[in-house]
């Protein structure tokens, strides 16, 4: 999905908190001017193609309202304790073309049953009913934390619990596939989707979907318990496939502080981040929190809009459409496996070549000359991650001149050039690649100036 938004909020929006203790009275809890639509309306500008809410977070406070347990939206003033956030941001979610994910923190600081393994059951039973109330959802997000300390129903006490074995991780994850079989399940272990290791929204500049979590101890990992840094390039032999998702705030915090108005990251800085996520081959996860009104700032507004603008410039239209594709090798000979396949648009169309040939070139004659700044390369992810380095290169005085050169490919790889050429032939070389390529896109695109 490449880009996707989270939406942190809950008490903290209301106490200027980045983690609740668990002992905030749901009173709090009270949007004046709550807006689904217009928060769903903003993200889309932006070039979001779903959403993850926090539907709990570590204070433990519900969005919904949940029958297991007292502390949700049911004992806020927030329309006089009948509203649901989950409910109407679905149903705008829905309405809109966006797809929902649920984020429901495993640490729960407000539950006198933290710590047991009555808890484990609530968490369960609060999974089921996210995941079948609501309709469909594409991802669930499992959070690592666990700092300890809460209030626990008044205990007010450090709770610590082990983190491999406390929440029977195995058979939640089955829970999941079992009530939404399509949902991709997050964690620092997965199963299906990995952090990337930072909070920053980055992925490593080779990027692997192949990665082997490993326990900070270096033995079994768990949420909150692995060597995030090597999620960051994931592992070419890992033995499982778990793609990276970059997770990072619009603002400083995770949720809105009055403070950070002023400190909204800028168009420039999200296009940026864009290019070091979604542009290795990973996805980028980007956080804009709800203020008291329960509206997306306007600053943050501001700066998604020109965001998803500048993407939707730069993107709408491939430069090198329209040319003659040459390359020394199809596959079997067949034109179902030509170079025109990679100008069609289709991310699963692919030019390939023999098993013989791995480290085959594909030159592109425009039909006139081209002015661009940024190319996309795309393997056919599902016949996997092939590529190991690659170089383009462009016709200038009568030769081939290199601009840029990478490794890892994937779903995605954008190339940012320093400043826009113009030419009338360009080359792709894979130049490192173990089996023979399945390459589904080389584009040219030109990005408008960002101010
Ligand atoms: C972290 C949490 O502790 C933060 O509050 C936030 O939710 C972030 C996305 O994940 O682990
Ligand atoms: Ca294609």
């Amino acid at each position: 999905m490449e880009t996707y938004a989270f939406l942190h909020f809950t008490v903290n929006t209301f106490t200027d908190k980045e983690w609740g203790y668990g002992d905030e009275d749901p009173a709090l809890f009270n949007p004046s001017a709550f807006d689904a639509h217009a928060i769903i309306g903003a993200l889309k500008a932006g070039g979001m193609k779903g959403v993850i809410l926090t539907c709990k977070h570590h204070d433990g406070f519900c969005l919904w309202p949940t029958r297991t347990t007292e502390h949700s939206v049911r004992k806020s003033s927030w329309r006089n304790g009948k509203g649901d956030v989950v409910r109407e941001l679905t149903e705008a979610a829905l309405l809109q073309g966006l797809k929902f994910g649920v984020y429901l923190s495993p640490w729960d600081r407000n539950t006198p049953l933290y710590g047991t393994s009555k808890y484990v059951a609530m968490y369960r039973e609060q999974l089921r009913e996210l995941l079948t109330g609501y309709g469909p959802v594409f991802e669930v997000w499992h959070d690592g934390a666990n700092g300890g300390d809460g209030y626990y129903g008044g205990a007010r006490e450090k709770r610590l619990i082990d983190k491999r074995t406390y929440y029977g991780w195995p058979q939640t994850w089955e829970l999941v596939r079992s009530l939404q079989p399509d949902a991709v399940i997050f964690s620092d272990v997965g199963p299906d989707i990995r952090w990337v290791g930072n909070e920053s929204g980055i992925a490593g500049e080779t990027c692997w979907a192949t990665y082997d979590p490993v326990g900070e101890d270096g033995g079994m990992p768990a949420p909150g318990f692995v060597r995030a840094q090597e999620g960051e390039t994931g592992h070419r032999h890992g033995s499982r496939w778990m793609p990276a998702e970059c997770d990072v705030s619009i603002r400083p915090g995770w949720f809105w502080h009055p403070a950070e108005d002023a400190r909204v990251k800028t168009p420039g800085e999200l296009i940026d981040l864009y290019y070091k996520s979604t542009g290795r081959g990973a996805s980028f996860l980007l956080n804009v929190p709800p203020d008291r009104r329960g509206l997306l700032h306007e600053n943050d507004v501001a700066s998604l809009r020109r965001f998803g603008d500048l993407l939707r410039a730069t993107f709408s239209e491939n430069l090198a459409l329209g040319a003659d594709a040459h390359t020394t090798t199809v596959r079997g000979n067949d034109p179902s496996f030509g170079p025109l396949n990679l100008l069609d648009g289709d991310r699963y169309t692919y030019w390939s070549t023999d098993d013989s040939v791995a480290m085959p070139e594909v030159s592109l004659e425009l039909q006139r000359p081209v002015t661009f700044n940024v190319v996309r390369l795309r393997e056919n992810i599902r016949l996997g991650q092939r590529v190991e380095a690659f170089a383009v290169e462009r016709w200038e005085q009568g030769a081939w001149k290199k601009i840029a050169e990478g490794t890892s490919i994937g779903s995605c790889r954008l190339i940012r050039l320093g400043e826009a050429v113009t030419t009338t032939k360009v080359r792709l070389r894979i130049t490192r690649c173990p089996v023979c390529p399945a390459i589904s896109e080389l584009g040219l695109y030109r990005q408008p100036a960002i101010s």
